[in-house]
């Protein structure tokens, strides 16, 4: 009878399923999280952003409420069969598919503080290259954290599921977060403020910045576009990420600054073709067809500054990590099991290679070793470390692994690369991968029974911050580790710490870090 009474109030048919959760959504979570379920103060609610969220942990949520967000818990007034049905129809995609245009990017903008009207120099007493930026995922927080006394500087609230590492500007002022729903947020370190945010889409993948720190650029799979920025988030152009005829539009698999070629390059999940956009003002223009088939003369030519330089492939490339010159690109191939290394300059695939499982790419890391470089990739499937050397292509170590893990880290003055096995039961154990000998050389239980995961180093290499990534209630914590004698220095309470990103090692391209 209450939902009766509820459906008529709201103009909604009772008498159909469907329409119960829908009537519930308009009447408790619609002014937080949007009639149409693309967010306001509360995050986007649509089956793409909340691909990482599990039912049981969508049903926990709006049962008991987010700690330390706006969002209660409903368990007061709504029965459990009702919040189930609740959060099961979040999973549903919403019809027609919600649209983002450049007009609603442009209107998104909010400047909290012009460029120009804060200190251009720090604001703390602390060394502005040694910080850590630390997303905490459990209440959407950033802390910054002194890299010498691992102190907090500031601990802010973020947008809802930061995702991908957060990319600096080169002097170390700057840094922007992408939210899986959309949002891209510039944070001035110097003053510890964010400074400017901008929805860029209902769906993004992450962002890069140039290396002359004039560009940023948001991938995003809904809709299928990647959004050009200059560096105080105003937008200069949303390209349209489709095949060249147009009728095979895109998801966007990560966007990279490639910082040697001036240029973003971009792997496409739903079209064989990877993308290259020049930043470089003396580009050579592009001629819009593929390499293989158009013929000088016909085809018109577009400038080659921030435009689209299309390569084909055989088969669409999945995240991807570039060779020490960034002349090749080398990525896991969407059916799994093989990666694929294309040539930027020449445009072609140039070779191919097997490699186990899923390896995550992106999150890999070179060294150097017997007189090549090695990528080292964690992998998402399998129990491996795999090794390729970047000269010959070739895989020549698999290292075993705990299991499962998604992040390698390293630094350049430490022996080991650091490896979780996050996805498996010694998800609670690090694995240290002497880098000289490719074998596994110690391990590191800093939790038992609690997820050990993601590593960063400090500026020097003498430490390495592992995440407890748990809630802060449940032991979440940043644990701080000598990195030679291993023992523990310090544990700092952290709320389901995700990555931890320190300033020079991103700024610097330390050969341990990822991209
Ligand atoms: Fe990530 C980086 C893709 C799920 C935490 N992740 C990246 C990057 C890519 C990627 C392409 C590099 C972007 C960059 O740094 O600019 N991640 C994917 C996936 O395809 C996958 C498997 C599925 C998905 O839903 O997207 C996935 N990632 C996850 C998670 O479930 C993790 C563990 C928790 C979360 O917050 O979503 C997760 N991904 C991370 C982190 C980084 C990342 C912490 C940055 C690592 C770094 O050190 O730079």
């Amino acid at each position: 009878m209450r939902r009766l009474i509820l459906g008529a109030l709201l103009g909604v048919s009772t008498l159909a399923h469907a329409a119960e959760p829908a009537a519930l959504f308009q009447q408790h979570c619609a002014s937080c999280h949007g009639a149409d379920r693309l967010g306001i103060m509360g995050p986007a609610l649509l089956p793409e952003s909340l691909e990482r969220l599990k039912k049981p942990e969508a049903i926990k949520t709006i049962r008991d409420g987010r700690a330390a967000t706006q969002m209660q818990g409903f368990a007061d007034r709504l029965p459990i069969a009702d919040i189930e049905a609740l959060a099961g129809w979040l999973y549903t995609p919403v019809e027609p598919t919600p649209r983002w245009s450049e007009a609603d990017t442009a209107t998104s903008r909010v400047v909290h503080f012009a460029p120009g009207s804060l200190p251009d120099t720090p604001q703390f007493k602390a060394d502005p290259l040694n910080l850590f930026v630390v997303v905490e995922a459990g209440n959407s927080t950033v802390s910054i954290l002194d890299g010498d006394r691992f102190e907090r500087l500031d601990r802010f609230p973020s947008k809802f599921a930061l995702h991908g590492g957060p990319k600096f500007t080169p002097d170390g002022r700057y840094v922007f977060f992408a939210s899986r729903d959309g949002w891209v947020s510039k944070y001035d370190l110097y003053n510890l403020k964010t400074v400017a945010e901008i929805r860029v889409g209902l769906n993004t993948r992450n962002v890069a910045v140039s290396a002359d720190g004039r560009f940023v650029a948001a991938a995003n799979t809904l809709p299928r576009t990647i959004v050009l920025m200059d560096a105080d988030l105003k937008p200069i152009k949303t390209i349209a990420v489709a095949n060249l005829k147009g009728d095979q539009p895109s998801r966007v698999a990560a966007i990279y600054d490639a910082g040697p070629r001036k240029s973003f390059v971009a792997a496409l999940r739903d079209i064989p073709e990877l993308w290259e956009i020049s930043y470089d003002p003396k580009a050579e223009p592009i001629h819009d067809g593929y390499v293989h088939d158009f013929k000088m003369g016909e085809a018109i030519a577009k400038p080659g500054y921030l435009n689209v330089r299309r390569i084909p492939l055989e088969e669409s490339m999945e995240d991807f990590f570039f060779d020490p010159p960034y002349r090749n690109a080398i990525g896991a191939a969407r059916s799994g099991g093989r990666a694929q290394v294309v040539n930027l300059d020449a445009r072609v695939k140039v070779a191919e290679l097997p490699v186990a499982g899923m390896p995550h790419v992106g999150s890999g890391i070179t060294w150097a070793y017997e007189g090549t470089t090695v990528l080292a990739t964690p992998n998402l499937r399998e129990s491996v470390i795999s090794v390729i050397d970047l000269k010959s292509w070739r895989e020549i170590a698999q290292i075993p692994a705990l299991g499962p893990g998604f992040f390698l880290r390293s630094h350049s003055s430490t022996p080991y690369a650091w490896a979780d096995a996050m996805m498996s039961p010694k998800k609670d154990t690090m694995l240290l991968i002497d880098k000289a000998t490719l074998k596994p050389a110690s391990t590191i239980t800093p939790a038992p029974g609690k997820t050990a995961a993601h590593v960063e180093f400090d500026r020097s290499g003498r430490h390495a911050v592992v995440s407890i990534w748990e809630r802060e209630t449940d032991g979440g914590a940043l644990v701080i580790i000598d990195a030679k004698t291993l023992k523990e220095v310090k544990r700092l309470p952290a709320d389901k710490p995700v990555g931890k990103y320190n300033v020079w090692n991103k700024t610097q391209k330390d050969e341990g870090t990822s991209h």
